[in-house]
């Protein structure tokens, strides 16, 4: 992967351009973020989404209250407290903030400070994720060796991919180095609802980049398990816990069951930073997002016209709950795919991270 592959980026203008991912499978459309609150309502609305990209935007966002409250550090503080306030799950939008309060806390230039910063952070994460695609690429050509396997099959959900994390995604990452190393790979994609992003966005990435993928209803990677028709699971993170327990796109906890009781492998690509030291245990302690009922209710797609529709699909009048993420218990994970190797889903492993 390289620049193309970008979720987001600085125009001449000096603006946060970023793709909509809204629109996505049906429209390539861009967004421009001039100012620090369009950062936040872009992270709220899922403009953009993906805890690495949420942690990248909210970093720029610093950087746009810098460049508009110029040297009032107290207001610029302020702001960056409210983006980092603006989705509560994925701890990359926390950390991200987090360093840039630092910055400023320590600048004379904040402009350049925070543009600097945010800027090593983005760069950081290609790093992350190219060394994420190779390890977790390893693991995908040893378990093909101890099966004989000529070709592999691997589920992932949601949309961990490029648009998640520059510039390879963290699920993702593995499979597309495995196509590079030239593995004939098969994906199994989750459709993801409410939103969709597996059948939207992980498609759309897969398809682009001529990886062989089936989108399946979420109801069906247990079947699939049992006929022995998936050789691993793997599947971003929205923030691991000290006791390894793992918080991921709603869906993703009966994924890891069925892969248990299956003898399938589970692993949870991540880079360092989505792991949360100061959270004991996961199940306990991770605040789940709740969204609007009008994503449970609502669905949008294109019509045969080619113009995008919103359609009703539930009763009026019904009520319908939308929790965005659950946690994955850390006895159901095989293994972290980390940038720093494979990390064992337990204390005493992610906590010599720190
Ligand atoms: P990276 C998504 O949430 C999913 O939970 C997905 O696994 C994760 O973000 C990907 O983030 P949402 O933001 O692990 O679509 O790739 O609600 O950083």
């Amino acid at each position: 992967m390289d620049g193309q592959y970008r979720a987001l980026w600085l125009n001449d203008n000096g603006d946060l351009e970023v793709i909509d991912q809204r629109y996505l499978p049906f429209e390539k459309r861009m967004r421009v973020l001039k100012t620090a609150n369009d950062a936040c309502e872009a992270i709220k609305d899922m403009t953009v989404r993906g805890a690495g990209v949420i942690g990248n935007v909210a970093a720029f966002g610093v950087y746009l209250a810098a460049r508009e409250f110029a040297d009032d550090k107290q207001k610029i503080t302020q702001v960056a407290l409210n983006i980092r306030s603006a989705r509560p799950t994925a701890v990359n939008l926390m950390w991200a903030v987090d360093n840039m309060l630092e910055v400023i806390k320590h600048s004379d230039d904040m402009v350049s400070d925070c543009k600097a910063e945010a800027i090593r952070q983005t760069d950081e994460d290609v790093r992350r994720t190219q060394a994420i695609g190779n390890i977790g690429a390893d693991i995908i050509e040893s378990i093909m060796a101890a099966k004989k396997l000529k070709q592999f099959h691997i589920l992932t959900h949601c949309n961990a991919g490029w648009l998640a994390i520059v510039d390879s995604g963290s699920a993702l990452a593995p499979i597309y180095e495995a196509q590079k190393r030239g593995i004939d790979i098969h994906v199994w994609v989750d459709e993801t609802r409410p939103r969709n992003q597996g059948a939207r966005l992980t498609a759309w990435e897969l398809q682009d980049a001529g990886i062989n993928h089936t989108i399946i209803p979420d109801n069906t990677g247990g079947l699939l398990m049992q006929q022995g028709k998936v050789d691993m699971v793997i599947t971003g993170a929205d923030r691991v816990a000290l006791n390894g327990d793992a918080a991921n796109k709603i869906g993703t906890y009966l994924k890891a069951l069925a892969a248990k009781d299956n003898g399938v492998p589970f692993y949870i690509a991540l880079p360092i930073n989505t792991f949360d030291f100061d959270c004991e245990s996961g199940v306990r302690d991770i605040e789940i997002e709740q969204r609007s009922e009008d994503e449970v209710h609502v669905m949008s797609g294109m019509d045969k016209q080619g113009h995008t529709q919103n359609i009703r699909i539930t009763p009026e009048g019904s009520v319908a709950a939308n929790y965005g993420f659950d946690v994955t218990p850390a006895r159901l994970i095989t293994g972290l795919i980390t940038e720093k190797g494979v990390i064992e889903p337990n204390k005493e492993a992610i906590g010599q991270l720190q």
